[in-house]
């Protein structure tokens, strides 16, 4: 399995919403991954800085107040230029404001670039599950 994946998380934008994000990474640590918690109200620019200097090997987004797809729309094309088109990349939470089917809303991310995302509250252990598959190749 070699070293612990190492994952930046935090919540993007003007967002303040805390609560989710020491929930994740509580879940994420006791599962073995290497946590940078940025917390909340996060620009962009933040994730990227955080994920050289960590070298992370993932990018766990949250946005919980309705904002996220102002913030992280040109999110990806910022990685990829700086090199860091291997990082992968995940957004949950309430990704839009309103209430929007799921499968649209997610498939709307995708479209930026994200790897997966996530509308909504999820149970836990479908991330940790794509986590194992996307980073350690675990069917
Ligand atoms: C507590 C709360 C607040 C508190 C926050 C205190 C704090 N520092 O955390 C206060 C009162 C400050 C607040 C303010 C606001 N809030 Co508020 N708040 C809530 C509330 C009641 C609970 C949120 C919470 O903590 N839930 C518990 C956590 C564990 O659940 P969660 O946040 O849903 O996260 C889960 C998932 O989303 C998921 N998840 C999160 N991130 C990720 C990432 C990945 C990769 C994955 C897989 C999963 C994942 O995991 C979590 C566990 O399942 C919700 C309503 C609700 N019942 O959900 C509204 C809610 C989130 N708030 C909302 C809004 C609009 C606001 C305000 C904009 C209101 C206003 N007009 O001022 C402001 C935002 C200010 C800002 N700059 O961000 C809306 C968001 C609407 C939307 N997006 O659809 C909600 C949904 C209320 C509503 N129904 O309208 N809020």
């Amino acid at each position: 399995m070699g070293r612990a994946r190492r994952l930046v998380i935090g919540v993007v934008g003007n967002d303040i919403h805390i609560v989710a994000n020491r929930v994740l990474a509580r879940g994420l640590r006791l599962a073995g991954y290497d946590v940078c918690n940025l917390g909340v109200n996060n620009p962009p620019d933040d994730f990227l800085n955080a994920a050289i200097e960590f070298e992370a090997d993932a990018v766990v987004i949250s946005s919980i107040n309705g904002e996220g797809e102002g913030w992280v729309k040109g999110i990806s094309a910022a990685f990829i230029k700086s090199g860091l088109s291997g990082v992968r990349l995940y957004i949950g939470g309430n990704l839009t404001v309103g209430d929007r089917p799921r499968d649209e809303v997610e498939a709307r991310y995708l479209g930026f670039g994200f790897d997966r995302a996530y509308h909504r509250p999820i149970s836990m252990d479908i991330l940790l599950n794509d986590l194992a598959i996307d980073l350690y190749h675990v069917c």
